[in-house]
C-alpha cells in the first residue's frame, strides 16, 4: 500500500481522481457565515451545501468560520489546523458504494473557550452576515415543558454579570450584536439548524429574554433588526468510526483524521427572511418557503420520533444499529404502525406532501445497510429529544382520543433503560444524557412506584394527571420490568 496522502491544502492536487476536491480558491475569501457547533451534521449539511455552491464558482463571500464553545471541540480544532479545515464527506449508498468528496467551505475555526474576545470580534465583523447554530436540542437552555428560559444555569448568571466573558451562545450572540449596533453595522441573521419545532421562533424568544435581562435597549434593537428564519434540516449522519478512517486511507489513499459519513438523502427547507442577505442556496437544492412549520412537524414527528422508537426499543433488544432494527420485521412493522396510527393523525394538513411516500422513504433510509447508524447515537440525549419528537404526539393523541400504545411502550422502555443500563441479555449499555442521573433516580423507583419516571415534569409535563395514560403506562412498564422481553410486547401490539 502506498503511503496515504495527508489531507491539507498543499496536497489537494495529489489526491486521486476518485475523490473530487474543492476547485475554488480558499485563501483569499471572506467569512460570511459563523457557525457554532461544528459536529458531523453541520459538515454533512450546511457546509456541504455551501461547498456545492462554491464549486459552481459562487458565494466566495460566504465561507464558514466554525466556532467551538465546549472544551471537547478542541479536538476538531487541532485536526482542522493540521488539515487546513478540509475534511472528507463519505456518502454511503444502500448498495455498498461510498462516494467520498473533500469539502472546503469551512476556512477557519475558533475556540470560544480559549479566546472569547476573538470569537466576538469575528461575529461582529462587517463581513459576517449569518450566524448559524447546531448546538443540539438540549443546547438552548429552556425548560421543555414550560418553554421558559432557564436563568438558574450558572453560565448564564456568569455572562449576565460579566458580559465581556461569555460562555453560552446567548452571551456570545448578545456581545457581538451589541458591538454591531454600537458600530452602526447591520445585524446578522441567526439561523438555527437543530431539530426543534419553530426553531427560529424559539431562539428569538430565548435570546430576547436573555438580552432583556442584560440590556433592555439592546433587546429592543435585536427584536427589530435580527431575523430568525425557521428551518427544517435533514440528513442522517452517523458517528464516524475507526473503520471509516481506515477505508479512506486504505481504499482511497487519503489520511483524514476526522471524515464525516452520511446518507445520500439531504434536505433543507428554510423561511426566506434574512437580516443581511444570504447565499443563493436555492441553486444547490435548498427550498425557501414562506412557512416551514408543516415540514418541521412532519420531520420531527416521523423521522426523529421514528429513530427514537427504533433506538430505544432496539437497544433493549440488543440490535446494534437502526438498519438492524429495520431488517427485523417486528421492528419495521411496529415502526410503521406507530407512524400510521399515532404520529400521522396528529400531523394536521401537510399541503403538497404525500405522507405515505414520505413514510415509505423513511423506512428505506433507515434500512440503508451501509449507514450502520448506531442505536447509541439515537438514544443519546433522549431527555432533550423525546419531548419534541414523541411526547408531544402522546399529548395530542390524549387530547383527541387517539391511540397511544406504541409510544407508551417506548417511554416504558426508556424508563427501564435509564434504570438498569442493560439490554435484555444483561449486556451493559452506555447512557449519554445531560440528565442521566435524574433519569436514573426517577426510573430506579419504578418497582415501588410504577409512575415515578413519568412524574418528571420538565420532560413529561402534566402526563401524570392523565388517567388513560398512567393506567396504560403502569401496566406496560411493569411488564418490561418482569423480563425485558421487548419484542414479545411489540408483537402483542402488531
Ligand atoms: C436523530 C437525528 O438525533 C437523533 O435522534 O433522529 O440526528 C437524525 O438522524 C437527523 O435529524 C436526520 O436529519
Amino acid at each position: 500500500m502506498k503511503t496515504p496522502i495527508q489531507l491539507n491544502q498543499e496536497k489537494l492536487s495529489e489526491i486521486g481522481s476518485g475523490i473530487p476536491v474543492p476547485t475554488y480558491n480558499r485563501s483569499d475569501n471572506k467569512i460570511g457565515m459563523v457557525h457554532i457547533g461544528v459536529g458531523g451534521f453541520h459538515r454533512a449539511h450546511q457546509a456541504y451545501y455551501l461547498h456545492k455552491l462554491r464549486q459552481l464558482g459562487e458565494a466566495s463571500d460566504w465561507n464558514i468560520c466554525g466556532i467551538g464553545l465546549r472544551e471537547a471541540d478542541s479536538n476538531l480544532h487541532d485536526i482542522f489546523k493540521k488539515q487546513d479545515h478540509l475534511y472528507t464527506l463519505m456518502v454511503k449508498h444502500p448498495d455498498g458504494k461510498i462516494e467520498p468528496e473533500v469539502i472546503g467551505s469551512i476556512i477557519d475555526f475558533e475556540m470560544g473557550t480559549a479566546n472569547p474576545e476573538s470569537v466576538i470580534a469575528r461575529m461582529a465583523n462587517a463581513d459576517t452576515r449569518i450566524v448559524s447554530l447546531t448546538i443540539t436540542e438540549g443546547g438552548y437552555n429552556f425548560n421543555s415543558t414550560t418553554g421558559e428560559f432557564n436563568f438558574d444555569n450558572p453560565d448564564i448568571q456568569h455572562e449576565l454579570q460579566i458580559p465581556q466573558d461569555p460562555k453560552t451562545v446567548y452571551g456570545f450572540l448578545t456581545a457581538a450584536l451589541k458591538r454591531r449596533r454600537d458600530a452602526g453595522l447591520p445585524a446578522f441573521t441567526i439561523l438555527i439548524c437543530d431539530n426543534i419545532e419553530h426553531n427560529g421562533d424559539m431562539a428569538r424568544k430565548m435570546l430576547l429574554t436573555f438580552a432583556n435581562a442584560q440590556d433592555a435597549d439592546l433587546a429592543e434593537w435585536i427584536a427589530k433588526e435580527v431575523c430568525f428564519p425557521n428551518s427544517m434540516v435533514d440528513r442522517i449522519t452517523p458517528v464516524t468510526t475507526k473503520a471509516d478512517i481506515e477505508i479512506l486511507e486504505q481504499t482511497y489513499g487519503v489520511k483524514d483524521e476526522w471524515p464525516v459519513t452520511c446518507e445520500p438523502y439531504i434536505q433543507w427547507v428554510v423561511e426566506d427572511k434574512f437580516s443581511n442577505g444570504r447565499p443563493e442556496f436555492e441553486k444547490v437544492g435548498v427550498q425557501f418557503v414562506p412557512d416551514v412549520g408543516p415540514y418541521e412537524k412532519m420531520k420531527l414527528r416521523l423521522l426523529n420520533a421514528g429513530h427514537s422508537v427504533l433506538g430505544l426499543l432496539g437497544v433493549l433488544h440488543g440490535h446494534p444499529t437502526i438498519n438492524a432494527c429495520i431488517e427485523d420485521e417486528t421492528f419495521a412493522t411496529y415502526l410503521r404502525a406507530f407512524m400510521d396510527t399515532e404520529a400521522t393523525p396528529v400531523l394536521g394538513d401537510i399541503k403538497g406532501i404525500n405522507l405515505e411516500e414520505y413514510k415509505d422513504s423513511l423506512l428505506e433510509r433507515f434500512g440503508n445497510p451501509n449507514i450502520k447508524d448506531s442505536v447509541g447515537r439515537i438514544c443519546m440525549e433522549s431527555a432533550a429529544k423525546l419531548p419534541k419528537f414523541l411526547i408531544a404526539t402522546i399529548h395530542e393523541n390524549l387530547a383527541t382520543g387517539g391511540s397511544i400504545k406504541f409510544a407508551t411502550l417506548v417511554i416504558a422502555a426508556w424508563c427501564y433503560y435509564s434504570d438498569k443500563s442493560i439490554d435484555k441479555h444483561g449486556h451493559p449499555i452506555e447512557i449519554v444524557d445531560a440528565m442521566s442521573s435524574e433519569l436514573h433516580q426517577a426510573a430506579n423507583q419504578t418497582e415501588t412506584d410504577p409512575l415515578a419516571f413519568i412524574k418528571q415534569e420538565s420532560i413529561f409535563g402534566n402526563l401524570i394527571e392523565n388517567e388513560r395514560f398512567t393506567k396504560l403506562y403502569a401496566i406496560t412498564v411493569q411488564k418490561i420490568y418482569k423480563d425485558a422481553n421487548i419484542k414479545k410486547y411489540m408483537l402483542e401490539m402488531i
